[in-house]
């Protein structure tokens, strides 16, 4: 596991810090939270953690509006208790990834506090995009962007003559990276965690830090995804790939193993390849995947077209299934078409079938952790948790239910915290049982005590099958399809021969003397039942 290319075929365990476990008593998660759950991770037996921003922040979009890079936010800990965390998490052969949110800063961020009070064309306020307005009294934004968060993309600050951008709430103006001054300031934040020992970052919105330097009209055809394919004079330009040639060589100053991960929505597979060439990014989050819903054809082409993409570059596959972007798979997989997007649907969405979505959930959990590259789990996917759909309004925190006035329910729902026991208060999420979002009571029965004691529990599988995937090499090996009937995914990787039943009529499996099931009953009279996985050896 120390080898060099760890990350080649990681699985790495997303950690939310707000949700993931709470030490101090407010009902927000903290580092010492995680800190303290670091057992239970390593149990899972995966081989590095992400975690979410946990730098000094007015939490606007929950920390990815960072006012201090180089500092912990007090809701979270200290940077002592960073420290300690790196450290147990090393000690026990785990590594640490962190969050880097490059794109904007908060607007609390002294960068814009400084130039907020600075005169139009001031260097303060070219570390920003600030331009004039359009119209008689520059009363118009400077041109028709909208924000990934609804509304435009272009605020004003009160009795100011220009207008800022921001490609998500008017909390995170975007930064200008082509001045200087913001590319070597950011070369002293990646050096500042690199030399505390952390071994790679999340690079946050990797396709949107540079914008097409005329601001062009998007002309947005109606009803496209805003960023889902990321077209448009904002994303995917050019420029971004300097920033990361450079930022490859600056972390490979720190040696091979220390790695940058793209997320960057960005299609097709062969234009996000371009991400992760030899000099550029280590890893890109392969999105398609995650949306691809619950179609065998789309599963195939989908695996089918990433490996040959990044192949071509050198570059390993990853896989995600989830994120605190999107609806938590166990429900997502229930819904009426199963396709996954848009991820977090308004209240008008029929709900979806829960019992139906686990099962999937659970067979996709199989289907990704048997695939060579790496695979990304986002904590609480381990526990097959549905998302909460029924927070109340006044709960919800994201700032997309409140930019589209609660058109789109927002991302509140995959964030709720973790359930860890079952007969504590808040699930033993808070020693105060306080819980900044409400948990759903089904999380009880869900919760870790409980499924770490039941060898047919979420979890159980999921370490049942990455401690097989380390024995079998999988994340080291190849994808050889095998003939199918319609609706079935079926390959061989190594030793495993890997079924996945997504069509609608049991299929016929050939014996075998080894095998791990999606779930208990998976299989009857020789056949694999329908939204069921397999593997056997
Ligand atoms: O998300 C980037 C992004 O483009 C998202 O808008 C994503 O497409 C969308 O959420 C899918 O529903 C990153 C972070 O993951 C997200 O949490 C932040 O809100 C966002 O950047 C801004 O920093």
């Amino acid at each position: 596991r120390n080898g060099q290319d760890w990350w080649r075929s990681a699985v790495i365990y997303q950690i939310y810090p707000r949700s993931f476990a709470d030490a101090d008593g407010d009902g927000i998660g903290d580092l010492p939270g995680i800190a303290a759950r670091l057992d239970y991770v390593q149990g899972l037996g995966v081989d590095a953690i992400w975690l979410s921003p946990f730098y000094v922040s007015p939490q606007a979009d929950a920390g990815y509006d960072v006012a201090d890079y180089c500092d912990v936010d007090p809701v979270f800990g200290t940077l002592d208790h960073f420290d300690s965390l790196l450290a147990e998490a090393h000690r026990r052969g785990l590594r640490v990834i962190i969050d880097l949110v490059p794109n904007h800063t908060s607007s609390e961020h002294p960068w814009f506090a400084a130039a907020r009070q600075s005169a139009p064309g001031s260097a303060e306020r070219a570390r920003y995009v600030f331009r004039p307005g359009r119209g008689p009294a520059g009363e118009l934004p400077p041109n028709d962007w909208i924000s990934v968060f609804g509304g435009p993309a272009w605020s004003r600050l009160p009795g100011d003559a220009e207008w800022y951008l921001h490609l998500f709430d008017a909390r995170q103006p975007d930064l200008d990276w082509r001045n200087p001054e913001v590319v070597e300031a950011f070369d002293d934040v990646l050096r500042f965690w690199l030399d505390r020992g952390v071994d790679g970052f999340r690079v946050d919105v990797a396709h949107g830090l540079i914008k097409d330097p005329a601001l062009p009209a998007w002309d947005r055809p109606s009803g496209e995804i805003v960023d889902g394919g990321a077209r448009g004079p904002m994303w995917d330009q050019e420029g971004v790939h300097d920033i990361y040639r450079r930022w490859r060589s600056l972390v490979g100053e720190y040696g091979p193993d220390r790695v940058l991960v793209a997320e960057a929505w960005v299609a097709p597979a062969s234009r996000l390849s371009r991400y992760v060439r030899p000099d550029e990014m280590h890893q890109a989050f392969n999105f398609d995947f995650l949306t691809v819903g619950w179609s065998a054809e789309r599963v195939r082409r989908s695996i089918t077209t990433t490996l040959r993409e990044n192949d071509a570059v050198g570059a390993p596959t990853t896989w995600v299934l989830s994120n605190h972007d999107v609806m938590r798979a166990a429900s997502r997989f229930g819904l009426a078409d199963a396709v996954s997007w848009p991820p977090a649907a308004g209240p008008g969405t029929p709900p979806p079938d829960g019992a139906l979505g686990l099962r999937r959930a659970r067979a996709a959990a199989m289907l990704m952790l048997a695939l060579p590259g790496s695979a990304y789990v986002y904590a609480g996917e381990e526990l097959g948790l549905p998302d909460h759909l029924a927070l109340p309004a006044e709960a919800r925190q994201d700032p997309t239910f409140h930019r589209t006035g609660g058109v789109e329910h927002g991302r509140d729902g995959c964030r709720v915290p973790l359930p860890w026991a079952e007969d504590e208060p808040a699930y033993g999420f808070s020693p105060s049982g306080a819980s900044w979002l409400p948990q759903p009571e089904e999380y009880g029965a869900l919760s870790v005590d409980r499924q770490l004691a039941d060898p047919q529990s979420t979890v159980s599988l999921y370490r049942r099958c990455a401690a097989l995937r380390t024995e079998f090499a999988l994340g080291l090996g190849t994808v050889e399809w095998q003939e199918a009937a319609d609706g079935v995914v079926a390959f061989t990787n190594g030793a495993v021969r890997v079924v996945v039943n997504l069509g609608d009529e049991p299929v016929e499996l050939p014996a075998a003397g080894h095998r791990v099931t999606s779930i208990p009953e998976a299989i009857s009279e020789g056949r694999l039942l329908p939204d069921a996985a397999v593997w056997q050896w």
